[in-house]
């Protein structure tokens, strides 16, 4: 990737560093995916994707992107599974003490290792919300808790999990998967309720790592390990708008994109899907951020994103 590429072919004047609200990093890894490689591929294609849509969204009749929107140098750390995760997490932790709004696009889903690490060290009562096919809750696979296998891991111990859209894992998961935390694809299918039911699960400051294979391959096959029987775009949509109607969602990641250069339609609904979730952000600045959580102590504070990290206003770049 060049770095006088935009994310949308946004003018320059929002894509600078010091004045961007929004931090999009890019950490093109597909160092330990078992099956389709090209996870490696993903950001390109979604960011050729972005400059071919519309910046108007209509749903929330606003144009996010005037909140500026800088892309860092991707992190090209790849010499183990290890060092990657903990270079995410550095500098995920950095622009988070910068007091950006961080988004991170993969690369596969071991990535998400190193920012569900930063963010629970920022913020008070994370809860983790993962979409996948996959339950990724291995605590080491092939040698390394860095696998892809793993992604969810270390947050299933650390914070407020919350899986939606699971419909394939392995047995040996069940000793570490709660049940009453997850949302099986093939219960939701007759399950009226299970949007609410998760919503209240959630702590006020909540965290999405979407692994895109969370939706069904007929409008999402540009994925690894495409499983039938995923998510369709106006539920999940419908979904993740009331999350962040209703919760504090201090940041994303999407992950596990593996384009195909002859069906670009997945490209381009992952550019999609990022810039709405980033227009569901930002409209509810002056709106209704705040709903009551018996968690969170001030969250009718315009900066409850309470800093764990002791140099929370450093803004240089
Ligand atoms: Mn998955």
């Amino acid at each position: 990737m060049k770095t006088h590429k935009t994310f949308a072919g946004i003018p320059k004047e929002f894509a600078k560093p010091e004045t961007s609200n929004i931090v999009l990093l890019s950490v093109p890894y597909d160092g330990t995916s078992t099956w389709q490689k090209g996870a490696d591929k993903g950001f390109e294609a979604f960011l050729e994707a972005s400059e071919n849509m519309e910046l108007y969204d209509i749903e929330t009749d606003s144009e996010v992107y005037k909140q500026g929107i800088y892309m860092p140098e991707p992190v090209t750390e790849n010499s183990s599974p290890e060092a990657m995760v903990e270079a995410v997490h550095q500098i995920v932790k950095k622009h988070l003490n910068r007091n950006k709004f961080v988004t991170i696009f993969g690369g596969e889903h071991s990535i998400s290792i190193g920012t569900i690490r930063a963010f629970n060290e920022r913020f008070n009562n994370l809860t983790v919300l993962h979409l996948d096919a996959h339950a990724d809750l291995r605590k080491s696979y092939e040698g390394s808790s860095c696998n892809h296998a793993c992604a969810v891991y270390e947050a299933s111990q650390e914070t407020n999990l919350i899986q939606v859209g699971i419909r394939s894992m392995d047995v040996s998961e069940k000793t570490v998967i709660d049940t009453d935390r997850v949302y099986f694809a093939h219960e939701m299918a007759y399950d009226d309720y299970w949007m609410d039911n998760a919503i209240n699960q959630m702590t006020n400051n909540v965290f999405v790592t979407l692994d895109l294979d969370v939706f069904d391959p007929s409008i999402m096959p540009s994925t690894g390990t495409p499983e039938p029987g995923g998510l369709l775009w106006n539920e999940t949509l419908e979904f993740l708008k009331r999350v962040f109607e209703e919760k504090n969602v201090v940041g994303f990641d999407i992950v596990e994109l593996c384009p195909n250069p002859i069906n670009k339609a997945p490209d381009f609904l992952a550019a999609k899907l990022y810039y709405k979730l980033l227009s569901y952000k930002f409209n509810n600045v002056d709106g209704i951020e705040n709903s009551g959580d018996d968690y969170d102590e001030d969250i009718n504070s315009p900066s409850n994103k309470l800093s764990k990290f002791r140099d929370f206003n450093n803004n240089d770049y």
